[in-house]
């Protein structure tokens, strides 16, 4: 069996989703650090141009956004489930809120300058420039609109306010006594915030918030081993894709199998992979793409929020 490869960096919030997907259900992986800023030629050698952070290998397929990790990731392993039986709208939709709302907030609580001084303070100044730079770049060109400063932290009290009397209320976790992806994806801009003693003050009032976010801590993030990047891209080249579906191919524009296409995400880091579609259903999309250094590999997206594009 291939095992699980995540590329990530620790400071990343979608990362530290991910980590605690695999703390949650107990697994072991490996851990390749890439930069939190491009240029990263050892991640696009796997993923073709898919620049976000984390991405998960497994062999020579590579799974891209961490809406998909969380459902391959239940195939590997199905319990703790992240999507419980009987409430598996109700986790996606709140974990959809949390990626993206919640996220937007805790990234416009933590670009205000006196945050972004406080998080880079021990590094030279071009490395905060060079950053802005690179998130600039990352959110040209998407539909993702960002949240003001005083918008955000207008809104953020009403958004905790809601989150600490539902925990008062009703259990442990969002969905009651068990926990879910919804938990992990409210958690992670929360974290974000809380990572930044400039800005951490905004959870300080919450104090059903702060034992909910120690508890969700306490998953942990599985057992990891680290591996240099150049051994992950061995093991892609090394190994064959995973068997796809023989039925099921469901394209959502009538396209063919093999048709020549690009698979992007819409909101932002929207840099096109370039691929054969070897593989479409009700909530992915597969494509096949050769890489110099890594061979064959089989990028896999989510349905919602990228889009296919005929060459
Ligand atoms: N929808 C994506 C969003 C991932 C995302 O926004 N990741 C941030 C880091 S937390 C990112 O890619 N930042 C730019 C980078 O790392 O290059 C997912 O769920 O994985």
């Amino acid at each position: 069996m291939n095992e699980l490869i995540l590329h990530h960096y620790p400071q990343s919030p979608f990362a530290e989703k991910a980590r605690l997907m695999l703390g949650l259900k107990g697994l072991s992986w490996h851990s390749v650090l890439i930069p939190p800023v491009m240029p990263k030629p050892d991640l696009l050698a796997l993923t073709g141009g898919y620049r976000r952070t984390p991405v998960l290998q497994i062999g020579a397929d590579i799974y891209c956004d961490t809406a998909l990790i969380a459902q391959r990731l239940e195939r590997e392993k199905s319990v703790p489930a992240l999507f419980p039986e009987g409430q598996e709208a109700v986790a996606a939709a709140l974990a959809q809120f949390g990626d993206q709302l919640l996220f937007q907030h805790a990234v416009a609580i933590n670009f205000q300058p006196h945050a972004l001084e406080a998080r880079f303070s021990e590094l030279p100044e071009q490395v905060m420039q060079g950053f802005l730079a690179d998130r600039k770049a990352l959110f040209s060109g998407g539909s993702a609109s960002r949240i003001e400063t005083e918008v955000a932290l207008a809104q953020w009290p009403v958004l905790m306010s809601r989150l600490e009397t539902q925990l008062e209320r009703n259990g442990e976790f969002l969905l009651g006594e068990e926990p879910s992806i919804a938990d992990l994806a409210w958690y992670h801009p929360l974290w974000f915030v809380a990572s930044n003693a400039a800005v951490s003050i905004l959870l300080e009032d919450y104090p059903r918030i702060r034992v909910w976010m120690a508890r969700i801590h306490d998953f942990g993030a599985g057992a990891s081993m680290e591996m240099k990047a150049a051994e992950a891209i061995a093991i892609a080249r090394d190994a064959t894709p995973e068997d796809l579906p023989e039925h099921g191919f469901v394209s959502s524009r009538g396209l063919r199998l093999d048709a020549e296409v690009t698979v992007s995400a819409v909101d932002y880091g929207c840099d096109p992979v370039a691929g054969r579609l070897v593989h479409e259903e009700l909530d992915e999309i597969v494509i096949a793409r050769e890489d110099e250094r890594a061979g064959l590999v089989h990028v896999h997206f989510p349905r919602v929020g990228y889009r296919i594009d005929t060459l």
